[in-house]
């Protein structure tokens, strides 16, 4: 045998053992893997992203139905979230996000070093804006922009509206009477002329609706807007001019310290004799004892409150007692665990993924 043939059958015979090797290799991975998974372990190399901590403190006897909409939301962004709503046993300095509702325990926000967003299920925040432990933290808070809370404010401010618009006090008192006493034909919606203090997001959907129904519709902003079928005012001219054109005015303003009390003596005497109000934005617009006596000089014919400068309204207000005002606890729309909980998912997404986060609340003009 001569010296390059036995060479080359050594090079043959490691290739061969290498490749040998390699198959028992293989094999025992194969085998290996297979009794891990039937163990139920975990093969994979990359550890799963550490779970984003959010904390729900909103009203507490609300959370059963919150957590089971927002798991929901969470799995269809496919966020891995690890949700909360104990307080005391929550590492604040851990919580990147707070659901929250200024009604909740959660008053002083200085323990939470490292939130990334609060996110209030209320539209109006005037609450959460103004809490100082939470305004130093310089971190973004949004309001609540929900399709429940819409269709509800809609339904509520029409309804009410309706209400005014087809005499129904008239007919039960008629009725309580037993009086008989056909009309001429009632007023039409397009003779009459509903006025919209707050023409943002429930002003604006409340506008279509009644727009629809044929009123003449006025908005006032406190920037220029422009919607289809409203006359569309903003200023305080433009104020003047909705005040004395309207037959109802409605109020969707938040609480701002431009809007407080902006319905007062002056303001009041600028409005067509006989209005009607309804405010469904917040009580700090309306000076209340103006308005009472707008009501008694028949500036104003009639009132529906669902916001009051204090609330509960105390027991001994005249309003309770006022033959021409309705009174509603501060319910004519609420978010919506179902759709809430969508808005609130679609929100630590884009925050994740660092987008814009929709629905934040511009701290300098309060709202
Ligand atoms: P938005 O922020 O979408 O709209 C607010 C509107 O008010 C905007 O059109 C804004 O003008 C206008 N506005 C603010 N400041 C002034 C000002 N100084 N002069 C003239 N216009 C002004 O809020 P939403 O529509 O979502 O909600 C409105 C309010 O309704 C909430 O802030 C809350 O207080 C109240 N609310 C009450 C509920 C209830 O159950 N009673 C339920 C939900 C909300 P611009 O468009 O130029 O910004
Ligand atoms: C509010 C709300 O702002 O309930 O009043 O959302």
């Amino acid at each position: 045998m001569g010296r390059g043939r036995t060479t080359a059958l050594v090079r043959q015979r490691f290739r061969l053992s290498f490749v040998v090797l390699l198959a028992i290799l293989c094999a025992s991975t194969i085998f290996l893997t297979k009794q891990n998974s039937a163990a139920g372990m975990s093969t994979t190399t990359t550890p799963d992203p550490t779970p984003i901590q959010v904390l729900y403190a909103g009203k507490p006897d609300l959370y059963p139905e919150y957590s089971h909409y927002l798991e929901q939301a969470f799995k269809d962004n496919n966020l891995n979230v690890d949700l909360m709503d104990n307080l005391s046993s929550s590492d604040p300095s851990a919580v990147d996000y707070i659901i929250y509702n200024p009604k909740s325990q959660l008053q002083d926000f200085s323990a939470f070093t490292n939130l990334k967003a609060v996110f209030s299920l209320r539209a109006g925040v005037d609450e959460e804006a103004s809490n100082p432990t939470l305004r130093n933290k310089n971190i973004p808070l949004t309001r609540m922009v929900d399709p429940g809370l819409r269709e509800g404010m809609v339904e509520y401010v029409v309804g009410h509206i309706m209400r005014y618009h087809l005499g129904i006090d008239n007919s039960w008192q008629q009725k309580t009477r037993g009086q008989w006493t056909p009309n001429a034909p009632p007023v039409l919606a397009r003779q009459r002329t509903v006025g919209i203090l707050g023409l943002g997001e429930l002003g604006g959907s409340c506008a279509d609706a009644l727009v629809h129904l044929n009123f003449q519709v006025l908005g006032w902003s406190r920037t220029e807007k422009c919607q289809n079928g409203v006359d569309c005012y903003h200023g305080i001219e433009g104020l003047t001019k909705v005040l004395s054109r309207s037959d109802v005015l409605v109020l969707l303003l938040p609480n701002t310290t431009e809007t407080q009390n902006i319905i007062n003596e002056t303001t009041l005497s600028q409005c067509k004799s006989g209005v009607y109000i309804v405010n469904v934005g917040r009580g700090s617009s309306i000076h209340e004892a103006d308005l009472l006596k707008a009501l008694k000089e028949g500036i104003v014919k009639g009132a529906t409150l669902d916001v009051f400068q204090t609330e509960p309204l105390p027991r001994d207000h005249p309003f309770w007692k006022h033959p021409h005002v309705l009174i509603t606890p501060h319910i004519a729309a609420k978010s919506r665990a179902s759709t809430a909980s969508t808005v609130i998912a679609k929100n630590i997404w884009r925050c994740e993924k660092n987008k814009p986060l929709l629905y934040v609340v511009d701290q300098k003009a309060g709202y």
